[in-house]
């Protein structure tokens, strides 16, 4: 059935091509975005691989390609509460795709002043957003893009559930009750830390306010393209490679094609879930087709495909390419080895096939990268933010500030 679809967030590397997405799928697609990645950009020195197009080029180009039109509102929602207020009270949509907040772990934790920014941007988007459903009565299917580092990395070696953890508690008289709770957060930056308060927030109006929402726990996105952004050039999506923004798996790609020696921090040990952007487009239009019932907790799904460790992800991407491998100081404080496995049972049960590693598009990746590559900026490549001041190059680490 097609739905009224706003997308807070549509501008971005996750947001644009699930617009696209649903889009195509033939909902009426809306995007709210204050353009800041963009100008974060600018602040950073750097800009995507990839020569993303302004945003009303790029709409008029979907529009010529498929026929549909998808209409933009440049709106900050942490700050401009009347104005997004204002929006979903003429709008009123069916659901709304929420991606917008700063979402790069490193950046967050570069100076105080990220911190904050971080902090009162996501805080306040999120919060935001469930005052203006509540105080306009609407009954509207929230759709959140959360982050599987809200589980944290270590002390746990179960497979992580999704969301809940049933557990037994001892009363006084020594018989034992079940319950289901929140299965405990560990964030390992200030940008996770901000979905796990997220997660708290929704919570609290699920319960109080009977909202529906689904909260996506997502692992690392790579790769660039998916379908609809193939279909014209002005369609392409971003791709970030900097220290800050570029996450793990792409910057691989990026090194390699440029003759960098692949940044694997510390040992590589790090294990992390992963999920293709194709698929992050096509979870979402199966949480979009797929809601809660009003009175029903937060659903809560892992969005990953698989889990892999950063040194074998070096290991492949040296292996496709013969770049050369670097272990560099970590500048983050994290376990240096971990095991993750992750259930992702809720998608699968509503048929999701999910893409892997061994499905060839690192090669495709690979070759956007290749293309692209004169537009790099290799200045920005170095991970530059620290977690701590022990995490300086060269600082003799204790085991507590390398734990
Ligand atoms: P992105 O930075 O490319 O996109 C975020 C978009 O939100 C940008 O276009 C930005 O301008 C907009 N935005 C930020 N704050 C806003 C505000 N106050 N008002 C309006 N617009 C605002 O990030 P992304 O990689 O597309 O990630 C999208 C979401 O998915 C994030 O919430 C992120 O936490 C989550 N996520 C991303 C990944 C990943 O690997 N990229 C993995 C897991 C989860
Ligand atoms: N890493 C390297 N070398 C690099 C970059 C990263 O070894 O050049 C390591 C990091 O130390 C870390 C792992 O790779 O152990 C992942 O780092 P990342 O930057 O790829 O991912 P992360 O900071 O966790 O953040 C990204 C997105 C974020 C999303 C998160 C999903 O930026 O928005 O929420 O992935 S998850 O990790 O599952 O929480």
């Amino acid at each position: 059935m097609a739905q009224k679809i706003l997308v807070f967030g549509g501008d971005g590397f996750c947001g644009w091509p699930t617009a696209l997405h649903l889009s195509a799928l033939g909902h009426e697609i809306a995007i709210v975005d204050n353009l800041s990645r963009r100008a974060i950009d600018a602040e950073l020195g750097t800009s995507s691989l990839t020569p993303i197009a302004g945003s009303e080029t790029r709409l008029d180009a979907w529009e010529e390609i498929s026929g549909r039109r998808i209409a933009f509102h440049r709106l900050d929602i942490a700050e401009d509460y009347a104005g997004l207020r204002a929006l979903l009270d003429t709008q009123r949509p069916d659901v709304i795709v929420h991606f917008a907040e700063q979402r790069a772990a490193p950046y967050s934790m570069k100076t105080p002043a990220t911190k904050r920014y971080t902090v009162d941007n996501n805080i306040r988007a999120t919060h935001n957003t469930l005052v203006a459903l509540t105080d306009l009565g609407l009954d509207c299917h929230l759709v959140h893009l959360g982050t599987m580092g809200v589980y944290g990395y270590d002390g746990f070696n179960g497979e992580i559930p999704e969301g809940y953890l049933d557990v037994k508690i001892e009363e006084p008289d020594g018989s034992w009750s079940a319950h289901d709770i929140v299965f405990p957060t560990k964030p390992g930056s200030v940008y996770h830390m901000t979905k796990s308060m997220d997660h708290l927030m929704f919570q609290f109006y699920a319960r109080n306010d009977r909202l529906r929402i689904t909260d996506l726990h997502q692992g690392i996105v790579w790769g660039t393209q998916t379908p609809e952004t193939q279909r014209d050039p002005r369609l392409i999506n971003r791709f970030d490679y900097d220290g800050d923004y570029g996450t793990v798996l792409n910057r691989f790609v990026m090194q390699a094609a440029v003759g960098y020696p692949l940044t694997v921090h510390g040992s590589g040990g790090q294990t992390r879930a992963f999920i293709n952007i194709q698929d992050t487009t096509r979870c979402v239009a199966l949480a979009v087709a797929n809601p809660p019932e009003r009175g029903e907790r937060v659903r809560i799904y892992n969005q990953v495909a698989e889990s892999l460790r950063v040194r074998d992800l070096a290991a492949l991407v040296a292996e496709l390419t013969g770049a050369s491998v670097a272990h560099v100081d970590n500048p983050r404080k994290e376990a240096a080895e971990n095991r993750l496995q992750v259930s992702n049972a809720g998608f699968r049960s509503l048929g999701f096939h999910p893409i892997l590693l061994r499905d060839r598009l690192l090669e495709e990746t690979l070759d956007i990268a290749r293309h692209y590559k004169e537009r790099s900026r290799c200045e920005t490549i170095p991970a530059r933010s620290l977690w701590t001041p022990e995490n300086r190059p060269g600082v003799v680490k204790t085991e507590a500030a390398s734990a």
